[in-house]
């Protein structure tokens, strides 16, 4: 089966040329062992195609679309050890190639697929340093040739530059996928909320969503897990989660699952012991009520600065009643004082990598939302402990609040809305348990 996409980019190529798109590497984790693999997301969106150690090439010379995979052929002593194989027959019946062959074959089969395009596409550098070399041998080879009449591509082009934009709209199939992996990370969270106990370790808390990542078909988490008691919420990358959850503090929880190669990204911070303190409810109010406002704010034609500026405003208003901030708004915005508590983006693109491609301006000027983008919108304050001249109750304290939003025609639909963000419906939820 042809994925839609794969046409469409075939579609989009410039006439007479032809793409070349490798897969990614194995990974080692340390001396023969490697790490899982997965597909390099350009080849998997094209192709579906995920096995290490192959190549799909796309022509569109002389108006003929096709598509080439080369394969690990079929090994029943490898497979013993590796697993099953698709196969060069595989990759045609399984995958919707045209032609197959074995991966060995593809530097004799190269002539012959470059003879002719006007245009190559082939990202520079790609993954694997050994198909540059014979990808830009094959072209000099043919320059070479060019005074008996053998045709060389003139230009070589970024495939990203179609491939990306296509990987950004997402398609009612993809939407379906991508609730999917929306919707288990959000049971993964309220299994978190309702299991959480004072005195538990951190990693405990990580084990059992990733636990219900797998449990319900993910893949695997999206990126590393960060689950952060108390001050360890401040750390922006915060990963070991190998302290205790102590009561009176709050846990934030920013976890993902990767699911048939979609990301979701959520989080959620929430009091160890079921019951916001008066401190921590009203940093909590002020990251909730912008995040809210943001998501809302979402909709075709707004772009991702307005929304950043339209948080960076609501928060620094919101220090500055707090006592974090003082001074007039409009100045400490300009001289991005809120970067001591607010200091990274309010969200980004998300598909099939969890940080996901797509130009974020076009010409220079920023770009607007369209229906089919899934965005985060994720505003945070972070009060480090240690911090000068603020109220001491508010020390320590770190909090965010991230959801995965579709845009839509009509405006947007949050795809982790399953679980709960508003303190009330949180400490509901917790007190149930
Ligand atoms: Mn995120």
């Amino acid at each position: 089966m042809q994925k839609p996409q794969l046409l469409e980019f075939i579609n989009r190529m410039l006439p007479d040329s032809v793409a070349i798109v490798p897969s990614a590497n194995e990974a080692t984790r340390s001396n023969d062992t490697h790490y899982r693999f997965r597909q390099d997301s350009d080849l998997f969106y094209l192709t579906g195609f995920e096995e290490p150690e192959s190549v799909a090439v796309f022509t569109n010379v002389k108006d003929r679309p096709e598509y080439t995979l080369f394969v690990r052929p079929r090994d029943p002593e490898r497979e013993i050890w590796d697993g099953r194989r698709a196969g060069v027959e595989g990759a045609v019946n399984s995958f919707g190639a045209v032609e197959a062959f074995p991966i060995a074959e593809l530097n004799k089969k190269l002539p012959d697929l470059l003879s002719g395009a006007r245009s190559l596409y082939y990202r520079l550098p790609s993954s694997k340093p050994e198909l540059d070399d014979s990808v830009l041998n094959q072209i000099s080879q043919l320059r070479a040739g060019i005074r008996r009449g053998v045709a060389a591509p003139e230009s070589i082009v970024d495939p990203a530059g179609i491939i990306h934009e296509l990987r950004l709209i997402k398609s009612q199939e993809e939407i379906r996928i991508m609730q999917q992996a929306a919707d288990i990370a959000a049971a993964a969270h309220v299994e978190a909320m309702k299991a959480v106990r004072p005195g538990m370790m951190e990693y405990e808390l990580e084990a059992l969503i990733e636990f219900n990542f797998r449990k319900s078909g993910a893949s695997a988490p999206a990126y590393s897990s960060i689950v952060g008691g108390g001050a360890n919420a401040t750390v922006l990358h915060y990963v070991n989660n190998d302290d205790t959850l102590r009561d009176g503090d709050l846990v934030l929880v920013d976890a993902g699952a990767e699911y048939k190669g979609y990301a979701s990204d959520i989080t959620r911070t929430f009091p160890v012991n079921g019951r916001f303190s008066e401190a921590q409810r009203e940093i909590y109010e002020l990251v909730l009520e912008t995040q809210v406002s943001c998501v809302n704010m979402a909709q075709p034609g707004v772009t991702m600065e307005e929304l950043k500026s339209h948080s960076i405003r609501m928060l620094t208003e919101g220090m500055v009643r707090l006592g974090l901030l003082k001074g007039e708004t409009e100045e400490l915005i300009t001289r991005e004082k809120y970067k001591q508590f607010y200091m990274h983006g309010l969200g980004h693109y998300l598909g099939m990598d969890v940080h996901d491609v797509g130009r974020y301006q076009i010409d220079g000027q920023p770009r607007k939302l369209e229906p089919g983008m899934v965005i985060t919108v994720e505003p945070g304050v972070y009060i480090a402990p240690g911090t000068k001249d603020i109220p001491e109750k508010y020390l320590g304290i770190g909090v965010r609040i991230e959801d995965d939003v579709l845009i839509t025609e009509g405006g947007r639909n949050v795809l982790s809305s399953k679980v709960p963000k508003a303190i009330d419906e949180i400490e509901s939820l917790m007190k149930s348990r």
